[in-house]
């Protein structure tokens, strides 16, 4: 994570000097947002992938999370962020805007102001190397997503991800890899850091927009596929049919696209990659870094 430089509200402060004071509001309540962003190298050099709709969630994420006026327009976090990658002189990275809020302590948001930083420093494959070819092994977590009016899942507040860190702690600590949790009604919702997809029938099905945060990746994924003309259908999934699918994969800026090879000890049918999978991560690889008829929608270059 360690780069030259992080953006912290107009300035360029030194990786070791960019701290915030302990009793930051954010700290201990949780009310923060972030965004998580990938910048690859194409041929035409350094380009942030899809930048425009992590600003927008961003600050739609700010809106819900009911955080009045941001201190910065779009434009403004816009080349904040691409500044961010040329004074690191990163050629690929992971992006990470931060709104945190600064104020007396007491849960008043009205008393507190809100900052924003943005980091970026080089993120390898976010579960490994070997997951991209081979899979991981997902466990159905004992802890349920959050129902819609406990946590507004389509804003990215820091807070929500609790919820993460419990199913994914216990999921590694039981030998898995990642945990996918169920909404409060027992269907799918998504992983701890990534939204998820069943093949069947070469039909792709995701869970709708309920308890789920609103991927990006999860988009791409859906225009990719429906370029191939495959089919792909937004519908209520339950744990068995996730068992039963052809396929299953994740998919999520961090993670990119990673197939699933089995879930709670059952293999998704023979526990090797699976065929629509691969298309959609060569798809997905190839729309990243300025090679798909997509890409040109999609990248910003730096320079
Ligand atoms: N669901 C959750 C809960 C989630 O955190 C992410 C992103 C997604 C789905 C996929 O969203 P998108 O990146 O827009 O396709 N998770 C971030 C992981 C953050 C981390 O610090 O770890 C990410 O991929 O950046």
């Amino acid at each position: 994570m360690k780069s030259n430089v992080i953006w912290m509200d107009g300035e360029f402060i030194p990786y070791d000097e960019a701290n915030v004071h302990v009793l930051t509001p954010t700290l201990h309540y949780g009310m923060g947002v972030f965004e998580g962003i990938r910048a690859y190298q194409t041929s035409d050099g350094t380009a942030i992938f899809r930048l425009d709709e992590h600003l927008e969630r961003f600050m739609h994420s700010a809106h819900i999370a009911g955080i009045g006026k941001l201190p910065y327009s779009k434009g403004e976090l816009r080349r904040a962020a691409m500044e961010t990658v040329r004074e690191n002189d990163l050629q690929s990275c992971y992006i990470r805007p931060l709104l945190y809020m600064s104020g007396p302590l007491g849960i008043n948001p009205d008393e507190w102001q809100p900052q924003v930083s943005i980091a970026a420093w080089e993120w390898g494959p976010y579960l490994g190397e070997e997951a991209i070819e081979k899979g991981i092994h997902l466990m159905v977590s004992s802890f349920t997503r959050h129902h819609v009016n406990v946590a507004m899942t389509k804003a990215k507040v820091s807070g929500n991800y609790v919820n993460s860190a419990y199913a994914k702690s216990m999921a590694v600590r039981s030998g898995f890899d990642e945990a996918v949790l169920l909404d409060p009604e027992g269907y799918v919702a998504e992983c701890s850091g990534e939204n998820i997809f069943l093949v069947d029938d070469d039909t792709l099905y995701t869970p709708p927009l309920g308890a789920i945060l609103n991927g990006i990746t999860r988009d791409c994924v859906m225009q990719l596929a429906r370029d191939m003309d495959f089919r792909v259908i937004e519908r209520q999934l339950s744990r068995d049919q996730m068992y039963a699918a052809d396929e299953v994969f994740i998919c999520g800026t961090a993670a990119e696209v990673v197939p699933v090879r089995e879930i709670d000890h059952r293999l998704i049918s023979d526990g090797l990659r699976g065929p629509v999978t691969e298309r959609i991560q060569q798809a997905y690889q190839d729309a990243v870094r300025g090679k798909h008829a997509l890409s040109s929608d999609w990248l910003s270059y730096i320079n």
